[in-house]
């Protein structure tokens, strides 16, 4: 990939802030859902130090909304995700760990329940739309299953709020998290969320009309001077840093819920019902045979991965390292590693190949990163 670049072409879908993105100086993409999803502006540490400290706007729109609508929606919804939807209420996010017959993750969305009758799942990087669609097709639902002209435009950062409260009114104070509101803009009513994919706070705002993309770009730049507000995007440290897990990096369809420790968002002790129920269940009972595990790991700054880096203990194979990268706040190597559940006790050591070097490392837990500091 050295210095070539991403060759345009419809396939590849502009956003409605694009054009915002660029102007801001984007340096780095990724495709995700077939979209452009930036990655970097200033550099990932000036990024990261950024997001910590003021606010940022990020065009997010790759999260892709796959809406059910109808009277199966909800039905339909509830057998989707591993999390208990049977009560879910209008005006709420559920964090929805998707999985198929086996359990395998097919994507891990926010469902919303935008009405009793309509759910959008935003998605990670999948095409869950398919899925989504055929099951209405094979169970015999009445229910639309599209993808919306919803873009969510997110703001984070320890500042978002402030700037939110000018732009929008002080009601965006009252939005608790994973909950949204709407709000008047330009004669339309959006949806606003306390939500994103970052632990420094914000808010996710779902632009229903790419017509407005600019103008709701705009005016929310025309107030950040105060808030020192950037483009920005999901930052790879604080991602990693505060244990958000990517879909297809992090997880595949070859690894189940129990494995990325997402057993909390998945309703396996009532009598929801779900696809991939009773092979989690039949898991759980076994017992888990490889977990997604944090690693510490010494030696040189480590480059963003990736390929997966094997992971290594008395010399044979023991797993992979997901995800990893240098945290300059932690003056650290911090990854994610999928590892054998022999080596899954914190404390273990292991080595990890890297580009032409053996790093020694350390296992921990993810949610002990913070700690580091
Ligand atoms: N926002 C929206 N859509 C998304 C993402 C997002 N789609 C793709 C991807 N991100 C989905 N993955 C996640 C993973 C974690 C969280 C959100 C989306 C998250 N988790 C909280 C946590 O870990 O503390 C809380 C979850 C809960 O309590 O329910 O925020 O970011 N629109």
């Amino acid at each position: 990939m050295a210095g070539a670049q991403i060759f345009p072409s419809r396939r590849l879908r502009a956003t409605p802030f694009s054009r915002r993105v660029e102007a801001a100086g984007v340096s780095g993409y990724t495709v995700y859902n077939h979209m452009l999803l930036p990655t970097v502006f200033q550099g990932l540490a000036e990024d990261y130090h950024h997001l910590k400290k003021y606010a940022q706007i990020w065009d997010v729109s790759a999260e892709r909304q796959v809406q059910l609508k109808g009277p199966d929606a909800h039905k339909l919804a509830c057998m989707m995700s591993a999390r208990d939807l049977r009560n879910a209420q209008p005006g709420r996010c559920y964090y929805a760990p998707i999985c198929n017959e086996n359990g395998g993750l097919l994507n891990d969305p926010v469902a919303l329940c935008i009405a009793e009758d309509t759910y959008w799942f935003s998605i990670a990087d999948s095409d869950l739309l398919h899925w989504a669609a055929g099951l209405a097709q094979g169970m015999g639902l009445d229910v639309e299953v599209t993808e919306p002209d919803v873009s969510p435009l997110a703001i984070q950062g320890p500042m978002a709020e402030d700037l939110l409260v000018d732009v929008f009114g002080p009601k965006i104070r009252d939005i608790k998290f994973f909950r949204f509101a709407s709000f008047p803009f330009k004669g339309r009513m959006l949806n606003i969320a306390r939500s994103g994919w970052s632990k420094q706070g914000g808010f996710e705002i779902y632009l229903d009309d790419s017509s407005l993309g600019l103008d709701l770009w705009d005016a929310i730049a025309e107030k950040g001077e105060p808030y020192n507000l950037r483009a920005g995007c999901p930052n790879l440290i604080e991602r990693i840093e505060s244990g958000l897990f990517g879909y297809g990096n992090d997880m595949t369809i070859e690894d189940t819920p129990l494995e990325v420790g997402l057993d909390k968002y998945c309703a396996l002790d009532n009598d929801a019902e779900f696809i991939g129920k009773e092979a989690l269940l039949r898991q759980r009972k076994e017992g888990i045979q490889k977990k997604l595990m944090g690693l510490t790991i010494l030696g040189n700054q480590l480059e963003p991965v990736s390929v997966p880096l094997a992971c290594l203990h008395s010399g044979s194979k023991v797993g992979i390292v997901t995800s990893g990268v240098y945290s300059p706040d932690l003056d650290a190597n911090i990854a994610f590693a999928m590892l054998d559940k022999s080596v899954c006790v914190p404390g273990t050591e292991i080595e990890v190949r890297t580009s032409g070097n053996i790093q020694m490392a350390t296992v921990c837990e993810i949610s002990s990163f913070e700690t580091l500091a």
